[in-house]
């Protein structure tokens, strides 16, 4: 019998040959010698002995028959690999489906032997990864971070010699952290550069990741796309991350991000990433400042679209939402009703294959990544791969990631912004009033958050290929703030006890010029912090709950999670506990950074009926604690309402500002976000 928790020692450094030592207790898979790729094959003996030395755990690996790889394998091994490239995607459809029906874990266990060393590393891991999320028999295992499979993708490419030498010098138990430089991509003179701690975070980045992971738009096997409401979730969190990444910007003085409304407009923000490709072996192609987009003719990668197609699929799209339907492949209407049309929607514009018709609505969120990622060779003449907005793991690193989001954003709003407006009735939850609410870090000054500095280490030894064994960390920077407790007190004048779902919100009070916003703008800033569900006993009520216990965020050691180090032993409670996808909000990231003088705020709380917004699902070992970004893993969507409640819709009239949008079971409190310039280290 294979033990499936090996399968995950099968992602580890991408491009060294599957039969080199692996994990923390060293360990080799006994690969048959028929699996062994044309250079290895005839000195099996000598490589695998060698291989062997020093290592405490043998894997058997049973030889079988394997499946055709033709197709896995028409990807070469140096290319890089893309989701948002249609040949691309049908190449790892054809992988996850092999990985999906193998019989058993031996079975997979043999085919995934085999198959690393032959196909594209990338290709291998992300097929790898949706076969384990979703198998039966290896649904609980707990995949690696993918920073550390492949730091590359991650930090600067300056740092990878560090690594090197100190692996290669130092022994594993006196190795120093190799700092990475603070912020390195850009100089000053970029005003843009300002928010590099944002873009180029790497739990913001590992979350975009795994949110695709999760939620991929194309699978042989339909069920692995068709997850609950997963069109509205695209449409959410992405809709989330811009105006997180907006409060971000007026935390540095700059205004809100400008739409890519105009294909043909030059896109002003250059974006050079300074990282390697380490399975490409080359440089991720940078884009230079005011660069077009251009008709794409790449007959390697099968690409050959026009900026018009793009411009077709929005019109056609627009239409369908001024008419308030869409006509699918067999010519019917579909209402883009209140209930569903956001979904309906998200599926068309992302577009996932649960799109009504995708050869009249096209494809439109997709391509807008792969034109901007080809920008700067649009007809393969450089013999260059795409830039980071062509991967899910890298394109938030780049400010035309929040250019295109933000227009995409804007076709969605059009419909929201149709619908009709939550009426004061709706909004109430008669005999509930929120009577105070404080917001306090601990021994703090009320009502005030506070940002800095962290460094923390990051074990990279994993993804590194072909280095001597043993631990070695990278340190880098990122945003920290003080946790802190909401302190909310909640009047149940109903007579009888009573459910609430609390939902609270952060956005800035004024606009870029310092003005007041009014609350059709101040909505589409509005950030989620955090969903729970409350018992309110007749009389007055006082709830807390901490800033780490948020419904948007995993805690910081899930995002960099390392396998070998604190883990439970399975199918103990602890173990349950351990059980979650790695996607969610960074804990870091919560809150935005501020300002050194204070960032002015509006804090939002609304208790809404419970017994109307509540599914009755088992949740237990779910992975269900970013549900608000993520949803729960196969399970619904865990709140009946609209994503973004109360703010998706456009306020009623009369609500022009949120102090007149208020019901009695809402209130709101001035909270001011303070930054201060300062570094600390990290405990472990
Ligand atoms: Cu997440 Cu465009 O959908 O990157």
């Amino acid at each position: 019998m294979a033990n499936k928790n090996n399968l995950l020692l099968l992602f580890e450094h991408p491009n060294e040959p599957v039969f080199l030592s692996k994990g923390k207790k060293p360990t080799v898979f006994d690969v048959p010698d028929s699996f062994l790729t044309d250079r290895y094959r005839p000195i099996s003996n000598e490589v695998q002995t060698r291989a062997g030395e020093n290592v405490e755990q043998r894997i058997p690996v049973r030889e079988i028959s394997v499946p055709d790889l033709r197709i896995p394998m028409s990807l070469g091994r140096n290319e890089n690999f893309s989701l948002f490239i249609p040949r691309h995607r049908r190449i790892a459809g054809r992988l996850i489906d092999i990985f999906m029906n193998m019989r058993s874990v031996e079975d997979l266990q043999s085919v995934a032997v085999y198959a690393r060393d032959r196909v594209n590393p990338v290709l291998f891991n992300y097929a790898l990864s949706v076969a384990l999320l979703h198998r039966p028999d290896t649904q609980n295992l707990d995949l690696p971070a993918f920073s550390q499979m492949f730091p590359e993708r991650f930090v600067d490419s300056q740092v990878f010699r560090q690594l090197r030498e100190e692996s290669f010098v130092v022994s594993s138990g006196s190795r120093m952290p190799i700092v990475i430089p603070r912020d390195y991509t850009a100089s000053d003179l970029d005003p843009e550069h300002r928010l590099w701690y944002f873009r180029e975070d790497m739990g913001i980045n590992l979350h975009h990741w795994h949110w695709h992971l999760v939620y991929p738009f194309e699978a042989a096997d339909r069920s692995i796309v068709a997850k609950d409401r997963r069109g509205e979730l695209f449409y959410y969190m992405h809709e989330q991350i811009i105006a997180r990444y907006n409060m971000e910007r007026f935390s540095n003085n700059l205004a809100r991000v400008q739409p890519f409304n105009n294909l043909r407009d030059p896109i002003t923000e250059g974006y050079f990433p300074k990282m390697d490709s380490l399975v490409a072996s080359r440089a991720w192609p940078p884009r230079f400042d005011n660069t077009r987009l251009g008709d794409l003719n790449r007959e390697a990668d099968q690409i050959n679209l026009e900026i018009g197609d793009l411009e077709r699929w929005r019109d056609r799209i627009l239409e369908a939402i001024h008419q308030k339907f869409v006509v699918n492949e067999t010519g019917q209407r579909i209402e883009l009703d209140e209930a569903t049309g956001i979904d309906t929607l998200g599926n068309m514009i992302e577009a996932s294959i649960l799109s009504p018709n995708s050869s009249f609505y096209g494809d439109l969120h997709n391509n807008g990544h792969i034109f901007i990622s080809y920008a700067h060779d649009i007809n393969s003449k450089h013999l260059e791969s795409f830039g980071v907005m062509g991967d899910s793991s890298t394109a938030m690193r780049d400010p035309v990631f929040y250019r295109w989001h933000a227009y995409i954003d804007r076709i969605f709003q059009e419909h929201k912004s149709r619908l009709s407006a939550y009426t004061e009735p709706q909004l109430n939850y008669s005999g509930i009033s929120i009577t105070g609410i404080q917001v306090a870090t601990n021994g703090g000054q009320p009502n005030v958050l506070s940002t800095f500095w962290q460094q923390s280490d990051l074990n990279l030894s994993r993804g590194l290929d072909f280095v001597p064994r043993g631990n070695v960390f990278a340190r880098f920077t990122h945003l920290q703030h003080l946790p802190f407790t909401y302190t909310i007190n909640v009047q149940n004048d109903s007579g009888a006890m009573r459910f609430g779902y609390v939902r609270i919100f952060i956005a800035p009070k004024n606009d870029e010029r310092g003005q007041p916003m009014q609350l059709r703008e101040q909505r589409l800033m509005m950030v989620e912090l955090d969903k729970f569900a409350a018992q309110l006993n007749p009389g007055p009520n006082t709830l807390r709950r901490r800033s780490t216990e948020s419904s948007v965020t995993i805690p910081f050691e899930r995002t960099f999670r390392n396998l070998d180090a604190n883990r439970p032993a399975d199918n103990t409670p602890e173990g349950l506990e351990f059980n979650f996808c790695g996607c969610g909000w960074p804990q870091n990231m919560l809150i935005p950074k501020g300002l050194p003088e204070g960032l002015p705020c509006d804090l939002f709380i609304m208790v809404s009926n419970y017994e109307n917004d509540r599914i009755d699902q088992q949740l237990t070992g779910r992975c269900s604690d970013a549900a608000s970004y993520c949803g729960v893993k196969d399970r619904l969507y865990p709140d009946r309402r609209s994503m973004g409640y109360p703010f998706d819709r456009v306020p009623r009239t009369g609500a022009e500002r949120l102090a007149n949008f208020l019901t009695p079971n809402m209130s709101i409190v001035d909270v001011t976000i303070r930054h201060e310039n300062r570094t600390v280290q990290r405990q472990n």
